[in-house]
């Protein structure tokens, strides 16, 4: 039925998502602006820059472009501190059977993460090669919602959208594979993904038949 399944990285592969979640918080309370779980789950698969406008959004000040960049560079070194620790023991439980899983089916396996450190993570996760193409931030204008990124990952692979299966854990994340015109997985909870056509609470459900 499909021809590849196109995966997102944090969330879905690996739970950097508590990484840069960690490093907002310490950037966002820096600034005297309160940070919680709740909050963090609006920037899951929006790009760095954008993360940083919706949370200074909340504080009371305005800040200058210059004084956005340095913000955003502190907030990356805090983070790549803590990916640079990552092992392949950080793949999230059932990521790596499920990568297998589509390649012994004879389908393409895609990534598609708004992430400038995406490949640094792939190469910590040692999974790099299990993917036959990858789409990250140097390749796109336009960070998730916008359908750009799984777009460009499905012409990479030489297929069609209506060919492609998209894996995602973010709400931005599941509109992009939806505007792109595929059928989208998410992974968490029916509640936040409500535009997702199947929705597994973790990828140990992670079924290809299934969809
Ligand atoms: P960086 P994904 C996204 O990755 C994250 O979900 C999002 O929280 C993060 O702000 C974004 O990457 C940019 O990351 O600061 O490393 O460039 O979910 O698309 O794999
Ligand atoms: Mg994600």
């Amino acid at each position: 039925k499909y021809q590849a399944v196109i995966f997102d990285l944090d969330g879905v592969i690996t739970d950097t998502a508590h990484y840069h979640y960690l490093a907002w918080k310490r950037l966002a309370e820096s600034q005297g602006i309160p940070f919680d779980e709740a909050f963090n789950e609006e920037l899951k698969g929006v790009d760095r820059m954008g993360s940083l406008a919706l949370i200074l959004a909340r504080g009371s000040r305005s800040y200058t472009q210059e004084e956005k960049l340095a913000l955003a560079d502190a907030k990356n070194r805090h983070y790549q501190e803590l990916i640079a620790t990552m092992t392949p023991q950080d793949l999230l439980p059932g990521a790596l059977e499920a990568l297998e899983a589509v390649r012994a089916a004879g389908l393409k396996t895609g990534l598609a993460s708004v992430s400038k450190n995406a490949f640094t993570v792939l190469d910590r996760l040692g999974i790099r090669e299990r993917f036959d193409t990858v789409v990250d931030a140097a390749r796109i204008a336009n960070s998730k919602p916008h359908p750009e990124i799984f777009l460009t990952a499905a012409a990479q692979l030489g297929l069609a959208p209506r060919d492609c299966l998209g894996v995602e854990d973010a709400v931005a994340g599941v509109a992009s594979i939806k505007d792109a015109g595929m059928v989208a997985v998410g992974v968490g909870s029916p509640e936040v993904l409500r535009r997702a056509d199947y929705v597994i609470p973790s990828m140990r459900e992670f079924r290809l038949g299934d969809y």
